[in-house]
């Protein structure tokens, strides 16, 4: 990939999240469809799929050749053909958009042969757009992202998001929220796991941790971390996975170890 290609896949990745941030926000003023797509608690409205369906517009008018990997599954084709991949979230936290109308955010991550190359995930209620091309660095706004910090455990701020259905105690709610809510010094839940990712890198947060995303939730934030120098991983430790959903934990480098070594004793449970 030359560094020509990289500044224009940059440019169009923020395009598109500011562009949909704009469309998303539009649109919350106007009347939407809510419907349910498993449960009450899992919506999806006709602003998430118009979103998605924009933002694929926006990169095949430029790539036509790009495969794109969104949530609302917008794209025909199969993303697993591609060697460029964007993997899109057209609005990450809909029960906040739909609630709050505030806390939620577009996630756009581009993808080469399975190396995230740029990510972006906009607040278009604070415009604050987070990104970061891999190699240059962490961005907010126009201001550099670096965990320089030194966190402990302890003193460290932790975000997760648990799923409060009937499995979640089989997939570990009980050792992320009682144990470890007791070691930190204090737990929050957004709403918004991209956001809750970007906040990581923006220092915010110290850490997140969630039982289970899809890429379209982590593609981006996964890369804003690691190039503010946070790590990424699953709870396992292993490299997040395209192709399935995966535990999810991402902070600040001081204690990843000891986060990770704390949470591997839940990973052998069931997943959603
Ligand atoms: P969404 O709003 O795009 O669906 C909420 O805690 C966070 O988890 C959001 O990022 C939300 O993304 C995601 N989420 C919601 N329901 C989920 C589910 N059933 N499985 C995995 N992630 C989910
Ligand atoms: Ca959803
Ligand atoms: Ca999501
Ligand atoms: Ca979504």
């Amino acid at each position: 990939m030359q560094s020509s290609s990289l500044a224009a896949l940059k440019e169009l990745a923020l395009h598109c999240a500011r562009s949909a941030g704009q469309l998303s926000l539009a649109r919350m003023r106007e009347p939407f469809t809510v419907e349910y797509k498993t449960s009450a608690s899992d919506l999806v409205t006709a602003v998430d799929k118009e979103v998605e369906q924009h933002v694929i517009n926006l990169i095949l008018e430029r790539f036509p050749d790009h495969g794109i990997l969104g949530e609302e599954r917008t794209f025909v084709g199969d993303p697993g053909q591609y060697d460029t991949l964007w993997v899109i979230d057209p609005i990450d936290g809909t029960t906040n958009f739909v609630h709050q109308q505030i806390n939620f955010s577009v996630s756009i991550a581009v993808y080469h042969k399975g190396e995230g190359l740029v990510g972006a995930v906009y607040d278009p209620s604070r415009d604050e757009l987070f990104y970061a091309v891999k190699g240059e660095g962490a961005f907010l706004n126009d201001r550099l992202l670096r965990l320089e910090r030194h966190v402990r455990l302890e003193e460290a701020l932790l975000c997760t998001s648990v799923f409060w259905n009937e499995r979640a105690e089989q997939m570990g709610i009980d050792l992320i929220v009682k144990k470890l809510a007791g070691k930190v010094r204090g737990m929050r839940l957004l709403g918004s796991a991209a956001l809750e990712m970007a906040y990581v890198a923006a220092g915010r947060l110290d850490g997140y941790v969630s039982l289970s995303l899809n890429a379209w939730d982590f593609g981006a934030g996964r890369i804003i971390v690691e190039e503010a120098g946070g790590r990424v991983t699953s709870m396992a430790g292993t490299p997040l996975p395209f192709d399935q959903k995966s535990s999810v934990m991402a902070c600040n480098p001081a204690f990843y170890e000891e986060l990770q070594h704390y949470l591997s004793l839940s990973e052998s449970t069931e997943k959603d």
